[in-house]
């Protein structure tokens, strides 16, 4: 294995013992939270096995977790509770002022994006605190003590802490969205926007990330033939998932906005081909009609692409 492939691995494991502090992944319920990261956790443990003594609540909560018949049997059914299982921080929030929520948040970033979209659509009042990674600030430990994966954006509610764009748009609307709209309760429809939102984690925001790191911290002068294979497969599926008005169907969805922000980022650093994506062009122009695109999405965007040509050779 090569030192890169332990890197990665070593890392899932340390951030994965930070969130393993309780008997369950979300805390003292078995949720898919537990089914979906211990089928992860389980192969890589075959591949580069736990080591015990430094990562104690990740082994215990592997052991405790192996010892269940719907592991043993891999096979599983269990209802998700939605937000709270898709990410758990188990450290005392910082309040920062009498307000409830507080976003941390980056504009540049298109994750942080997603979620200014939704604030803006649930029209909540939201403190915002910027965290300059410039300066590193993602990297203090005051930040890490908020969110041990140092990632924004970052929400605070009360003493209640979530990381992740999707499971804080998720979080926000089950919590104070007046209605379904953005995102649908009706199963199918739910299914198809949840594939959606993890369709951007898996696929549309690593393309992105693995582009623009190579240009704006790599000291790269060009894309990589490696970064366009991924930008491109990223353009292939959405192209086939953008047949409909909107990503999941005829409602305009979270799914819209995770992906956009994502979409509009790619965009800039390695332009759409109309000729070949045309619906995932004509979607792209549909979205960035909208207000909300307009206002909580332009700005970073355009932010975004400035920063990488400004290094492209
Ligand atoms: N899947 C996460 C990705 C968050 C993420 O990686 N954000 C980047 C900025 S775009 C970040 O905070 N990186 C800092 C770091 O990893 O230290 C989400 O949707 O929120």
């Amino acid at each position: 294995m090569t030192d890169d492939a332990v890197e990665k691995i070593k890392s899932a494991y340390e951030f994965t013992e930070q969130f393993a502090t309780k008997s369950w992944f979300a805390g003292e319920q078995f949720t898919i939270a537990d089914i979906c990261c211990v089928a992860t956790i389980s192969s890589l443990n075959e591949i580069y096995p736990i080591y015990a003594q430094k990562y104690p609540h990740l082994y215990a909560w592997l052991k405790r977790c192996s010892e269940l018949d719907i592991y043993k049997k891999k096979n599983a059914s269990v209802v998700a509770n939605t937000g709270l299982v898709c990410s758990r921080l188990f450290y005392e929030a910082q309040k920062v002022s009498n307000m409830v929520l507080t976003l941390y948040k980056l504009d540049l970033s298109p994750p942080v994006r997603s979620v200014l979209m939704v604030i803006e659509h649930l029209n909540l009042p939201v403190q915002f605190v910027d965290v300059n990674f410039m300066k590193g600030e993602q990297l203090t430990n005051e930040f890490k003590k908020i969110n041990p994966q140092h990632t924004v954006p970052t929400l605070t509610d009360d003493d209640f802490i979530l990381g992740d764009s999707h499971a804080i748009s998720v979080y926000l609307i089950n919590k104070y969205g007046k209605d379904d709209s953005l995102y649908p309760s009706e199963p199918k429809l739910r299914a198809i926007v949840d594939q959606r939102l993890h369709f951007d984690s898996g696929i549309l925001f690593p393309a992105i990330k693995y582009g623009f790191a190579q240009i704006v911290f790599k000291g790269g002068k060009k894309l990589t033939d490696d970064a366009i294979e991924k930008i491109t497969s990223a353009y292939e599926f959405t192209e086939q998932f953008a047949t409909k008005t909107w990503l999941a169907g005829e409602q305009f969805t979270i799914a819209d906005i995770c992906c956009v922000t994502t979409i509009s980022s790619l965009n800039e650093i390695y332009p759409i081909d109309v000729q070949k994506y045309p619906h995932l062009y004509a979607w792209l122009k549909r979205c960035s009609e909208l207000d909300l695109y307009k206002k909580c999405n332009d700005p970073g965007n355009k932010e975004l692409g400035e920063t990488f040509r400004s290094k492209l050779g």
